[in-house]
Order: structure tokens, then sequence, then C-alpha cells
């Protein structure tokens, strides 16, 4: 009976609701700074979500739509890294406004997890320096240090839904995959942690309630409290009303 050892967390939609209302107007501030006058509407951005990565989400918004801008003298790939940065400078300062709460049951259960001795890791495309800003504001100043492994951006060369972040991940960890459950929100981290073979549980957002979720062990609208139930959309939890280690365990237990 596989033993739980490990919650492996992804961050973008799954630790907190940071697309719309912190990427999307980074993005937005970064372009408007450059003085481009592309803008990223709520609608457009979770089109260009299916790339996962922010400077694979401009390349692919540049090649699809084609928007005015003059070609940059550097190479392209540099400019959109330069670009990129001062993304990354903007979604800081948001995260800093303190705007973008963690989602429900997340601290819950990250508490609880720290008590157990449960190890903890992150597995995300989001650049580091999103992963540990969002993680102090949200929870707490050595919130980053709660997690073994952080692997973020461009740390694995293919990002999800490649497994390349995950089996790293594993691979730092030591662990076996059986032993290890993923938090996810997306079709893209889900193809990511189950060609990693690990069983994930998905809760889902207003980005990604309509995408495929086959293969994951259970689907959930959040995490949630106890008293702020989470609803189940597919799998089975049991008697849970929210998602705690107990449920994790079991989910894992059963092979
Ligand atoms: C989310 C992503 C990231 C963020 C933006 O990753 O795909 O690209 O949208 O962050 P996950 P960057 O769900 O795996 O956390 O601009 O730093 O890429
Ligand atoms: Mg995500």
């Amino acid at each position: 009976m596989p033993q739980l050892r490990a919650i492996i967390f992804d961050v973008d939609g799954t630790l907190a609701d940071t697309e719309r209302d912190g990427h999307r107007v980074a993005f937005n501030r970064s372009f408007a700074a450059a003085g481009l006058s592309w803008d990223w509407s709520v609608e457009l951005y979770g089109t260009l979500l299916e790339v996962a990565g922010g400077k694979e989400r401009i390349q692919f918004y540049i090649d699809r739509y084609n928007p005015p801008f003059e070609p940059p003298i550097a190479a392209l790939k540099d400019w959109i890294a330069s670009l990129h940065a001062a993304k990354t400078a903007h979604y800081k300062q948001l995260l800093a406004e303190g705007i973008i709460p963690v989602r429900s049951g997340v601290k819950r259960l990250l508490m609880e997890a720290k008590e157990q001795g449960l190890r903890l890791a992150i597995a995300t495309t989001s650049t580091p320096d999103n992963v540990t800003a969002l993680l102090k504001t949200t929870l707490a100043p050595d919130a980053p240090s709660w997690f073994e492994v952080i692997a973020a951006g461009d740390i694995v060369p293919v990002k999800k839904p490649a497994p390349d972040v995950y089996l790293y991940v594993l691979q730092k960890m030591a662990l076996a995959p059986q032993h290890c459950l993923v938090i996810e929100d997306s079709y893209q981290g889900l193809q990511a942690a189950l060609q990693a073979r690990l069983k994930t549980v998905i809760t889902l957002n207003n980005y990604t309630r309509h995408h495929d979720f086959s293969g994951a062990t259970l689907v959930l609208s959040h995490l949630g409290e106890p008293d702020q139930g989470f609803e189940a959309i597919a799998g089975n939890p049991g008697n849970a009303t929210y998602f705690d280690l107990a449920l994790a365990a079991w989910l894992l237990s059963k092979g």
C-alpha cells in the first residue's frame, strides 16, 4: 500500500488565483512601459494560457496574432527576455500590494503538512522570483523554506505539459512517484504530472474549469475548509468535505 511521503504543488491557479489580476496585468504594464499597444484582455489571456511560461507566451502571441511592433535590433529571444524581466518586476509590485490571497484551504493544508513533517515541494512554470514573492506575501516571510524543493521557470529546458519539472522534483527528493501527490489546476499541469506517473488532484478556477481533466484522481472546486466544503466534480473523495492529509493519504493508498 503506497504511503504518502510528499505533496507537490503547482503555483499559478493552484496556490493562488494569480493569472487574471496578477500576471495578466503585469504583462500589460510591461507592454505599456515598452511603448507597445498590446493589451491582453481577460478573454484573450485565457487562450494565451494554453502556452505555459511567460516568455513562451509572448512568443506565441507574436506568432499567432502578429501584433504591431518594431522588430527589435537585438535577437527576438533577447528582446522577449528583457520584456519579460520587466513583467516580473511589475508582478512582484502587484503582489507587494497584497491584492492576491492564497486559495481556500491552501494555508491550512500546508500548516497540517508542516506539523506532521510531510515533505513539500513546488513544481511550476513561473519564474522563481514570482514564487518566492507570492509565498512570502501570502503565507509568511519564511514560507519558501517550508518547501524542500522549489522547481520553477527555466530550471528545466522544457515546460509543462512536458513532465520535466515533476521528474526534476522527484529526482531531487529521491522519491518514487507512488509516494507523492500533486495538486494542480490546469490541463497542461495535469499532463505534466501524469506523464511523471504522479497521482493528481485538480482544484478548478475560472480559466481552467472547461479543461479536460481525464486521468485526474479527483477534481475539486477548491481544497476547502471545515466550514467551506469543496464540490467534487469528478472522482471519489470518500466522506471528506474538505481536502486534508487524511484524504491525501487515502487517495494514494488506493494504489
Ligand atoms: C503558470 C505559468 C506561468 C505564469 C506566468 O505556471 O504558465 O507562465 O502564467 O509566469 P504554473 P511567468 O501553473 O505551472 O505555476 O511570466 O514567470 O512565466
Ligand atoms: Mg497552474
